[in-house]
């Protein structure tokens, strides 16, 4: 039903999805602006980290099922895998699915399906087909003409978690939203081509609110965690020996504080529907508040524990947003190190077993990268930000005779 299929956007999402469709014998032209990129893709190599990817892409690369290019062709189906970020004080930013969609104006025939994946705000989708059909009058969308459009237009979420994205892409359940039934129809029968889990269907506008209801929640979890730890910090309890006890009630099911949520996604996402209902979002809106803040909290901890020592040393472990892979985006261990350098309270020891070598923001003179153990053995203040498992090894009895701030919870949260 579709013999070429055309991904846009070759990142952490659209590749992985080109290399897996690919693999299942569908034609696939890779889209996209970074001429690196594409020309690392056609030699069957990768410019992103994601276990199992390398190996698919070279794989369907050298069958000539993947090819990958800055233009885009005419295929059967469309789908867009494009950054949505935001700008100015939380607003979504559609510029990148804005001129994916115009490029795909350029090409499109009757009976074509175009598919958008990005997360973005509620509305996206019938944004997408106000931009097709004004740049294509000569065809009808399904805002215009419903079930007897040409064009068949869906929204899909992708909701693949880092380091197993090759897995989840194949096993998680697919919410596919039409904008009518037919569409959806048509998307759930593509994705039917590589996923083994459930294809649901929805309409559009509820498989947009379903993708950013996740993340949100998930924010929300945390900030109530979060919010947790300050107030224990003050009554001088533990919070994880508290929340471990909490959890112990059938119906009750606590998540981890830590020094704030990174990542692209769920520090994120929760603003497009804040964006879109500031007034009625509280919650949601207060708990991005809440995450946002707790960096603040954790380093004015160190910095009341560097006042106590007359030339402090402070050993920080860890800079990636969650533990054990090498992604530092919107990390707030990073934010943390980052002002912690610019307060410069004492020499920092900055440990990442994930890096090869501190980034350019850490670059100074208070600043040196160092292995975890020589690290702790340096430092007066010990700061854990990220539990990874390589930080399992230390030995507890050389934490003795420091100041330690247990951000994560993994020496029993000692502060
Ligand atoms: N965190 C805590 N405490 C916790 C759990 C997480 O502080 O108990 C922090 C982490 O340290 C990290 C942040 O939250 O800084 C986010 O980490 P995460 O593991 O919760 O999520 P991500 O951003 O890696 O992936 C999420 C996933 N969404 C959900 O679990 C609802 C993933 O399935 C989505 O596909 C992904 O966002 C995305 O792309 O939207």
């Amino acid at each position: 039903m579709f013999n070429t299929v055309s991904v846009i956007g070759l990142g952490y999402i659209g590749l992985p999805t080109a290399a897996v469709i690919a693999s299942r014998g569908i034609k696939v032209i890779g889209v996209d602006v970074n001429q690196h990129a594409v020309d690392t893709i056609n030699q069957g190599k990768i410019h992103i980290v994601e276990p199992g990817l390398e190996a698919l892409v070279h794989e369907v690369v050298h069958t000539g099922k993947l090819r990958a290019t800055t233009q885009v062709e005419p295929t059967d189906a469309f789908l867009i895998a494009v950054p949505t970020p935001f700008k100015g004080d939380h607003e979504p930013d559609l510029a990148y699915v804005e001129s994916a969609t115009r490029a795909i104006a350029t090409v499109l025939k009757k009976g074509d399906l175009v598919i958008l994946e990005s997360t973005s705000p509620v509305g996206s989708t019938e944004q997408m087909a106000q931009w097709l059909s004004q740049a294509r009058p000569d065809l009808t969308f399904p805002h215009q003409t419903g079930e007897l459009a040409d064009i068949n237009l869906a929204y899909c979420p992708e909701r693949v978690l880092p380091g197993k994205v090759i897995h989840e892409l194949v096993e998680n359940d697919r919410v596919v939203g039409g904008m009518t039934p037919q569409c959806a129809a048509r998307a759930a029968a593509l994705y039917k081509a590589f996923v083994k889990g459930d294809c649901i269907i929805s309409n559009a506008r509820t498989a947009e609110m379903c993708k950013l209801t996740e993340n949100s929640f998930r924010d929300v979890n945390i900030a109530f965690a979060n919010e947790l730890s300050l107030i224990c910090d003050e009554l001088k309890i533990n919070v994880w020996a508290l929340i471990s006890l909490a959890n112990r009630h059938p119906r009750v099911n606590i998540l981890q504080p830590g020094p704030g949520v990174g990542g692209h996604c769920i520090a994120v996402d929760p603003w497009f529907i804040v964006d879109k209902s500031p007034k009625t979002a509280r919650l949601i809106r207060t708990a991005r508040e809440v995450n946002d803040h707790k960096p603040q909290h954790v380093i004015d901890k160190v910095k009341a524990a560097a006042a106590k020592f007359k030339n402090p040393k402070i050993a920080c472990l860890g800079l990636s947003f969650k533990a054990d892979i090498d992604d530092l985006r919107e990390s707030p261990s990073l934010e943390i190190v980052e002002q912690l350098k610019k307060l410069n309270l004492g020499k920092l020891y900055v440990a990442e077993p994930h890096i090869s070598q501190l980034p350019a923001s850490l670059k100074a003179e208070n600043v040196e990268f160092a292995i975890a153990e020589d690290a702790v053995a340096h430092a007066s203040i010990v700061l854990l930000l990220v539990n990874h498992q390589k930080f399992s090894g230390i030995d507890l009895g050389m934490l003795s005779n420091k100041f330690v701030i247990d951000t994560r919870g993994m020496w029993g949260g000692v502060s």
